[in-house]
């Protein structure tokens, strides 16, 4: 199958040398890497190919590329110096060139030939991608078609699995989980002899991009690979299957990174089975990894999914926290835990998960999902830097001097070495990658933004539109517009104020206003014909005690929580008064019809684009424009009539709400 370069596409620029040479006194396959990409930038932007002999010094421009013993740049930081004629990239490890030269590539691009120094060191130790790729090739909660690893229960070696090693390198992505965190079926075997030759080959691949391979791995495999009659983390047997496993796969897989945990966890077995703790277990396979320089990254998504909803105590938002605190500190020096940026699902808005703040002695990182599962799913755009950029900006009131999201999970606030960021991929074997052209924006981002937890919204969207579109200002524009406004207009035209869900259940997309009402997942609105929300504060299910002062506080009264997350936090008439003036209902009303125009708006700035975008992509995406257009709208109509209907209260301006 074809596909597009994204956002790797190497156009003839304006000002091109007649000639470049390279200074690259590495060997290796990161410097190989290098050297390759260098020959097709080189070749696609000036339609030259680089010289890396001793003539490089003659050439127009040359591109040198020199280690710093210094040690300053770490592994991975780097230095770039350029001007018109020469570009040194000063990096203390092959990584650091590696990124320093994707980063001198964009600049050539975006900006030409130009003088300026930037220096770059990353953010956070880890940036990885989690692929939830089934061994069927299927995806869960996959909306860009089918695995580029897995097919009919073997794994998939191809050029695009190197494309895809390039894209995600070029935004300094270090790590990948390339199967699901639910390991159903032959999953389990991955860890096995049977799938080591593909697995290496893919290793090898990654390696070139200093990327390390990582597994997600059943916690159920003693029983179910090793023929015991258990997987009692503390069995002594068991203990043994592990340690042969994890032996085997380091000693055999090259740069092999670890293994990702799903346990007790919507059906996936875990150590609560045999009364030992995530800490029991999380640490028993952290012991085998630990000799081999490996990681276990155990994910917090816990709670009870066989919920009563007329349980109004028990309450799923509490549970992460509820597992967890009780063991910060217990956890092996390389077990990192994986926290969701909220303690629901990934919901359009969710606060802070408690956790960030309260695990001060264990490694942390922050998993957030650019896959769109519940924020339109790569059919609606919904460019999610923004909402990532306030995740990290978070004041946790945790207690270091420097306490946000993002000082937590860079290891800065409490000198942690092992975390930092994850995402839930949104790739796939479409064409384009990601389904829509415009959802690329959100992988570019995460990379991005991963690296340099500093970075603007903006300035990354810029920097994608232009490396993807191209330096028109009208397709700037318009894109810029276009992405700035699409996550407030999809929290608009869905669920009201945090409340979340309202969504059709399993699939999780379009609205069911009670799809999720009486089920047992946890995922509950509360509407009634007087007012709607969760009364979670120390009256209700208590959840807002888990957040330190002033947060508990600030959270748990009307008047002081932040309004977009009020019906998180409170269960509210739809008769109050928001700081607006406009009451709760007139509120949904207003913004589901406003964001609704919104989605219409965005289709129309799409539109003027027609002759300045690539036709096959202005195509693929104006279809997904029409798409959001319309399916807004069935948001807006259902939600209003919803609400329309139990409050029997008229919307102030009259407009048409169906009944
Ligand atoms: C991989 C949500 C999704 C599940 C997913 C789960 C998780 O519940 O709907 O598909 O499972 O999160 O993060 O483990």
């Amino acid at each position: 199958m074809t596909y597009t370069k994204a956002w790797l596409n190497y156009q003839p620029v304006k000002d091109a040398p007649k000639s470049v040479g390279v200074v690259l006194p590495e060997m290796g396959p990161i410097a190989e890497s290098i050297g390759q990409e260098l020959i097709l930038a080189c070749e696609g932007m000036y339609g030259v190919t680089p010289v890396f002999d001793g003539t490089a010094f003659m050439a127009e421009l040359q591109i040198l590329f020199i280690r710093d013993q210094s040690g300053d740049f770490g592994e991975e930081g780097y230095r770039i110096e350029a001007s018109p004629e020469s570009i040194n990239i000063i990096a203390g490890g092959q990584r650091g060139m590696l990124y320093g030269m994707f980063r001198v590539l964009e600049r050539l691009r975006l900006r030409g030939r130009k003088r300026y120094t930037i220096e770059s060191i990353p953010s956070n130790p880890f940036r990885m991608l989690d692929h939830w790729d089934n061994l069927d090739g299927s995806i869960e909660r996959g909306y860009s078609g089918l695995s580029f690893f897995f097919r009919d229960n073997e794994m998939t070696v191809t050029q695009r699995i190197r494309d895809y090693a390039r894209m995600v390198a070029s935004i300094g992505i270090n790590a990948v989980c390339i199967n699901n965190v639910n390991v159903r079926g032959v999953a389990a075997e991955l860890i096995t002899e049977r799938f080591r030759k593909p697995l290496i080959e893919v290793a090898e691949i990654f390696e070139a991009y200093g990327i390390k391979l990582y597994l997600s791995l059943n916690f159920a495999s003693p029983k179910r690979l090793g023929g015991l009659d258990t997987s009692d983390p503390c069995d002594e047997q068991v203990r043994a299957f592990w340690k042969e496993r994890i032996d085997d796969m380091f000693t055999n897989v090259p740069n092999f990174g670890g293994f990702v945990v799903k346990a007790d966890s919507e059906g996936e077995p875990g150590p609560f089975a045999y009364g030992r703790t995530h800490a029991d277990g999380a640490n028993m396979l952290a012991e085998f990894a630990a000799p081999h320089g490996g990681i276990i990254i155990w994910r917090c998504f816990v709670y009870n999914c066989q919920q009563d909803w007329r349980d109004q105590k028990t309450d799923r938002a509490r549970s992460g926290y509820d597992n967890f605190i009780g063991h910060d500190g217990e956890f092996a020096e390389n077990v990192i835990l994986q926290i969701k940026n909220g303690p629901m699902d990934f919901q359009v808005r969710e606060p802070v998960h408690p956790l960030f703040g309260g695990m001060k002695n264990t490694n942390l990182m922050l998993e957030v999902q650019i896959a769109q599962e519940y924020t339109g799913q790569q059919r609606h755009v919904c460019y999610l830097m923004p909402m990532f950029r306030g995740i990290l900006d978070f004041k946790t009131y945790s207690g270091a001097e420097a306490d946000t999201v993002a000082d937590i999970v860079s290891g800065r606030a409490y000198g942690n070495r092992n975390c930092g960021m994850v995402a839930v991929t949104n790739t796939g074997d479409d064409e384009n990658w990601t389904g829509h052209d415009l959802a690329a924006a959100n992988l570019y981002g995460f990379g991005r933004l991963a690296f340099d937890t500093t970075l603007s919204p903006e300035r990354i969207a810029e920097d994608w539109i232009g490396l993807t579109f191209g330096t028109d200002p009208k397709v700037k524009e318009n894109v810029m517009r276009i992405l700035m406004m699409s996550w407030p207009a999809y929290e608009k035209y869905t669920s009201p104020l945090g409340i979340g869900w309202m969504i059709k259940p399993s699939v999780h997309y379009g609205p069911d206003v009670e799809g999720y009402e009486y089920d047992r997942w946890g995922t509950y609105h509360r509407a009634n014909h007087m007012g709607i929300g969760v009364d979670r504060t120390p009256g209700g299910t208590g959840y807002t005690t888990q957040y330190p002062e002033p947060l508990a506080s600030l959270y748990a009264d009307p008047a002081t929580c932040p309004e977009e997350l009020l019906l998180f936090f409170h269960h509210m008439p739809y008769a109050h008064v928001l700081k607006s003036g406009k009451t709760i209902i007139q509120h949904i009303y207003d913004t589901h019809f406003e964001g609704a125009e919104e989605a219409a708006e965005m289709q129309k700035l799409w539109e003027e684009l027609e002759d300045l975008v690539e036709p096959a992509a202005y195509a693929r995406a104006l279809a997904r424009f029409q798409h959001q257009t319309e399916h807004a709208a069935e948001w807006r109509d259902r939600i209003n009539t919803y609400f329309h209907r139990i409050s029997w209260i008229e919307d102030e301006k009259g407009r048409k709400i169906y009944d």
